[in-house]
């Protein structure tokens, strides 16, 4: 049988996202780390620049981005229990939640990760030396690795709003989110119901390969929230598992959604509403200033994945974070969902949107849309 390709890394959380829906969905792949000497040598200037995940099609053809690749794969794996419910209601949220899952969980994954030290250290330290370095480097060479890609990621971290200043608003506001989302889990296998969909796609890829592998937050998940602790077994087990739950892989009426997920969407529209919203009225201001420079590209930089840093208020602190049009891409999915749904749909979720204080997810857009062309995020 002809496998794909899967070209990640275990520490990544994108990967995760990609890896998770290849095993659910029973699709036959290898995975290649990035230290190969074929991905700088052929995949990365194929995709245009070093990222990960891509998967690479047994036709010769390479998918860059999770949404992408959850995307193309499902048309041809997903016949019978695709990650996109059938229900407009269901797919609208499914994507609200993959947006705030990739995106809205980044600061407990990076900060859990980056901040625990003497906890973590000995095992992200072999983590990205290994999957970094070329298999068989001199410990010197892995040691440099390291200290190389630990400091773009503790950059990274502040640019995501992980700073001493934040370390306790964002253990607190993690601990409220691991409350909520084990209630849900308590009669819920996944977070539509009886199968994973897209939401929950975009909610492994930070609680499985940061927050459920390094060691400090792994015991906090442990010990704080058993039940995320099995969602994260499903989530990355092609047999089902029917323990804690009755067997039936329906999802939720989308008549009638499930108070403990109607409580997951209003922690999204305290924790990550204000977010999205100030990056989007930065994004406005930012492509007003620029008329005739946007076509095809991605922020100053062609390849660069931020356009820049916008301040707001999160938990009553202000707080500065990296704009980036990636999400908006994630957004538009949001809408692009209700604009298609029914007008009985569309009701509906005006209804649970208006509950949950997540009315303006769908009135804030960008001037520019964002597509992906050539496995690049571009204004349009
Ligand atoms: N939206 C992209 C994001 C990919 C991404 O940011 N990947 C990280 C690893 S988790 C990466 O490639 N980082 C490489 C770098 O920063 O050099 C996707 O889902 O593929």
């Amino acid at each position: 049988m002809k496998h794909y390709i899967l070209w990640g890394m275990p520490a990544s959380l994108y990967t995760a996202k990609a890896r998770s829906y290849l095993i659910k969905r029973g699709v036959p792949f290898v995975e290649y780390g990035v230290n190969h000497p074929e991905f700088s040598e052929r995949v990365a200037p194929a995709v245009g620049r070093f990222i990960l995940p891509v998967v690479e099609c047994p036709d010769g053809r390479l998918i860059q981005d999770g949404a992408n690749i959850i995307d193309e794969l499902d048309v041809e794996f997903g016949k019978e229990a695709s990650a996109f419910p059938e229900s407009g209601v269901l797919k609208a949220i499914a994507y609200l939640l993959e947006l705030f899952g990739g995106e809205g969980l980044l600061r407990p994954a990076m900060h859990y990760r980056w901040n625990f030290d003497d906890e973590n250290m000995a095992f992200i330290r072999n983590e990205f030396s290994s999957a970094l370095a070329p298999v068989g480097a001199s410990d010197e060479e892995r040691g440099a690795t390291f200290d190389f890609s630990s400091g773009r990621m503790r950059k990274a971290a502040v640019s995501f709003g992980v700073t001493p200043e934040t370390f306790a608003l964002v253990e607190q506001s993690y601990q409220e989110f691991l409350a909520l989302f084990s209630a849900h889990l308590r009669w819920h296998p996944f977070l539509l119901g009886g199968q994973a969909t897209i939401a929950d796609y975009g909610f492994i890829g930070p609680l499985f390969a940061h927050l459920n592998r390094d060691p400090a937050p792994l015991r906090l998940m442990h010990q704080q929230a058993p039940a995320v602790g099995r969602w994260v077994e499903r989530m990355n087990s092609r047999e089902e598992k029917w323990v804690e739950h009755r067997h039936d892989p329906n999802l939720v009426s989308p008549d009638e959604l499930p108070a403990t997920l109607t409580a997951l969407l209003r922690y999204i529209a305290e924790e990550y509403l204000p977010e999205i919203r100030a990056h989007v009225h930065f994004a406005n201001e930012w492509i007003a200033s620029r008329p005739g420079v946007l076509e095809g590209a991605n922020g100053g930089s062609f390849k660069g994945r931020a356009i820049g840093m916008c301040a707001f208020s999160w938990r009553d602190t202000t707080i500065e974070t990296a704009v980036m049009p990636y999400r908006f891409f994630l957004l538009q999915r949001v809408q692009d969902a209700y604009a298609a749904a029914t007008t009985t749909e569309q009701a509906q979720l005006d209804s649970v949107l208006a509950d949950a204080g997540l009315s303006e997810i769908l009135s804030l857009t960008t001037t520019h849309k964002v597509a992906r062309v050539n496995h690049l995020e571009v204004w349009v």
